[in-house]
């Protein structure tokens, strides 16, 4: 037993020179000192010694098994800390690499443009009404003083879908919902996405965005529509702009105007961007038809009107000097990160 117990040091001190990592070393304790051990069997078989020689055999198993642990528990520090020293290695971080810049996204330039719009509008006391793409005939064009054979109601103009219904060739319908609904007072913005067929160019797509603006009341009058849009000239282009009158026409408003705005690159001057006439078209306006009002339900002998409307792919190109419209539908960043 003695031999055995000697020969266990030998081997075991050997094998622990060789162990190079704390899980080989753990199952050389289990092998030696665990339950089913080499050592643990020693000690089991000493209830076959003669009685005396137990407490001699029973010390020097003892003392086998403390110099064990103790040379296990050597090593086992040895071996952490070189196991601890290679995972630092391993998960070493370089702090001073430069980190993953998160690239910000930006509001697109029309929507920056319809946001001031709303703001302005919002901000005189309208209503911002939203309403369907795909729209009646009867709301589209009937109530709006467009009768069927209406040049503008050619099909070259038109998107239809059936016989009485449309892509909406403008945000009208939306007003004109509204007046069949409300009674005045109504002071409403509406904007959104029309169509109309025309050949995609600089300036021109089947798919643009518009806003209208609708103020029904008492006693509404012309002036009440220049004040309303001089005021939007100075909010949108700064002091010192004004708006101008042009005579046009419209069938749902009579009398009509085109409206120019001062040119804000030049003050008025006149200059490039205005074609030296100091003034850029931005919008078309009226005072509300008064057959628009009947057919709508609204009593044309008590309440007037006024309505307005401008293209906002035209006051965001304007904005931005943007030299063709297509760029404002092609999502190259390129051209949007520039609105940063
Ligand atoms: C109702 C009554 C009247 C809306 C109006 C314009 C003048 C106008 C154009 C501007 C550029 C369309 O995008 S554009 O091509 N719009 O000139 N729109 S008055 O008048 C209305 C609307 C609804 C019930």
């Amino acid at each position: 037993m003695q031999e055995q117990l000697k020969a266990i040091m030998a081997r075991v001190t050997e094998e622990l020179k060789n162990i190079q990592d704390t899980g080989a070393l753990e199952q050389l304790r289990v092998s030696v000192m665990g339950k089913k051990g080499e050592l643990t069997q020693i000690l089991r078989g000493m209830g076959s010694l003669p009685a005396e020689e137990r407490p001699a055999m029973g010390q020097l198993v003892n003392q086998t098994r403390a110099a064990l642990e103790q040379a296990m528990e050597e090593r086992l520090q040895v071996l952490s800390e070189m196991e601890k020293q290679k995972r630092l290695e391993q998960e070493k971080i370089d702090v001073t690499l430069p980190g993953k810049t998160r690239s910000a996204g930006s509001l697109h330039p029309m929507n920056v443009v319809l946001s001031d719009l709303l703001d302005i509008f919002t901000g005189m006391g309208f209503e911002v009404v939203e309403g369907p793409e795909v729209e009646f005939d009867h709301y589209n064009f009937e109530l709006l003083n467009l009768p069927k054979n209406h040049p503008a109601r050619d099909a070259q103009d038109t998107f239809y879908i059936e016989d009485n219904i449309v892509l909406r060739t403008h945000t009208s319908p939306v007003q004109a919902r509204i007046m069949t609904t409300r009674k005045p007072p109504i002071r409403i913005v509406c904007p959104g996405r029309v169509y109309r067929a025309d050949e995609v160019d600089a300036t021109h797509s089947p798919v643009f965005h518009q806003m209208e603006g609708l103020v029904i009341d008492e006693n509404v009058s012309i002036g009440d529509l220049k004040g309303t849009l001089d005021t939007f000239a100075r909010k949108l282009y700064g002091e010192g702009v004004t708006t101008r009158f042009r005579p046009s026409f419209f069938p749902f408003t009579e009398p009509s105007a085109e409206v120019d705005v001062t040119c804000a690159a030049c003050k008025g001057k006149g200059c490039r961007m205005c074609k030296g006439t100091g003034w850029i078209e931005v919008l078309g306006a009226g005072m509300v038809n008064p057959k628009v009002l009947e057919m709508c339900g609204i009593d044309p002998t008590k309440y007037s009107g006024f309505a307005f409307g401008m293209g906002i792919e035209r006051l965001t190109i304007l904005k931005y000097n943007v030299p063709d419209m297509r760029y404002l539908y092609e999502n190259d960043l390129r051209f949007l990160s520039q609105f940063r």
